[in-house]
């Protein structure tokens, strides 16, 4: 019998996370659904039953024995609660960033690196980091990575049900109301707070998490991340610096058949991956590959994914799935 609760489930994660556990056939038997005071109570359909939302309080993560804890609830909740699920003896995979840069916890995506089950806390990274690692990762094991220089291209989904409502207002002609400008018609080159260095954490998180993910501390790695006007799905521009000179096409090789890459790349006929080539999919599309002449051994890559379902819920899952099956994560 495989116990699951889920935290954060009325979220546009969780929710998300919810179609997934239906449509993947992840074994487990039973489910408990969490969520803060404000959602308490919402009934849920899932596999055609139907579930009340619980609130979370410590009472019932002290008085509950979960196998396994999906949590995307926001990083207080995280730190608060899964510490206490811990001592439960359940396994937690956590959306949040509080836990990511802790050395303890694993950061993991399963196409990139394992979990070693140090702690029993796992951490999803960053959308827009999990879809740059992946690509990343077979190059850095064919030809060497030394260095990354990221633009990214965030949709509204990324900043959850918020940020698609605030796109919808802009269109109305309100004003936004999560965002600190209009998102609508424009471009905003910040996401998350901004730190003292004059970046933000959303870039402090790409150029951290790529250091741990691919388990190179000194990784060279720079990132400006701006939110776009688009639903569903983030872009990042990639300028890698590999050990040493390789062709295109040495490159685009190493690329096809990895986990998870959908190679679209075919400037002749003008095919790359655009935000509606990959919302709703669960791959990482990768284009627009090609040298770098400004730099020895630099290239350029375009890598585009769906921030809800490899940028979060979907990678969880995966995790989550790859753990109850017993396979080695
Ligand atoms: C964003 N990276 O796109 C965040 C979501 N985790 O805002």
């Amino acid at each position: 019998m495989v116990s699951l609760a889920l935290v954060g489930a009325t979220g546009l994660v969780g929710q998300t996370m919810l179609q997934l556990l239906d449509e993947e056939l992840i074994p487990f038997d039973s489910l408990t659904l969490y969520s803060s005071a404000r959602s308490a109570g919402k009934e849920v359909t899932f596999k055609g039953n139907t579930y009340i939302v619980e609130e979370l309080t410590e009472e019932h993560v002290r008085n509950s024995q979960y196998d396994y804890v999906l949590m995307s609830a926001g990083g207080g909740t995280s730190l608060e609660y899964a510490p206490i699920f811990e001592e439960t003896g359940a396994v937690i995979i956590d959306n949040s960033s509080a836990w990511r840069m802790d050395d303890s916890v694993d950061l993991v995506v399963p196409e990139v690196n394992r979990a070693s089950l140090k702690r029993k806390l796992i951490a999803n990274p960053n959308c827009s980091t999990i879809q740059s690692v992946v690509p990343l990762k077979p190059l850095a094991d064919r030809f060497g990575v030394t260095r990354v220089a990221y633009t990214t291209y965030q949709s509204v989904s990324g900043s959850g049900w918020k940020g698609i409502e605030d796109l919808d207002r802009g269109e109305k002609g309100e004003k936004p109301q999560n965002y600190n400008h209009p998102i609508y018609h424009n471009v905003i080159p910040q996401i998350d707070v901004f730190m003292e260095d004059g970046y933000t954490k959303e870039e402090q998180k790409m150029i951290k998490e790529t250091q741990k993910i691919l388990n190179q501390p000194d990784l060279d790695v720079t990132a400006t991340c701006v939110r776009v006007p688009v639903p569903h799905a983030h872009a990042v521009a990639m300028n890698v610096t590999l050990e040493k000179e390789v062709s295109v096409e040495e490159i685009r090789h190493s690329l096809e058949g990895f986990p998870s890459v959908v190679l679209m790349d075919d400037p002749e006929n003008e095919i790359y991956p655009t935000p509606l080539d990959a919302a709703h999919k669960k791959g990482v599309y990768v284009g627009r590959i090609r040298k770098d002449p400004s730099l020895p051994n630099s290239y350029h890559l375009w890598s585009v994914s769906d921030n809800i379902l490899k940028g979060a819920a979907w990678n969880a899952v995966q995790i989550l799935d790859q753990l109850i099956k017993g396979e080695e994560n």
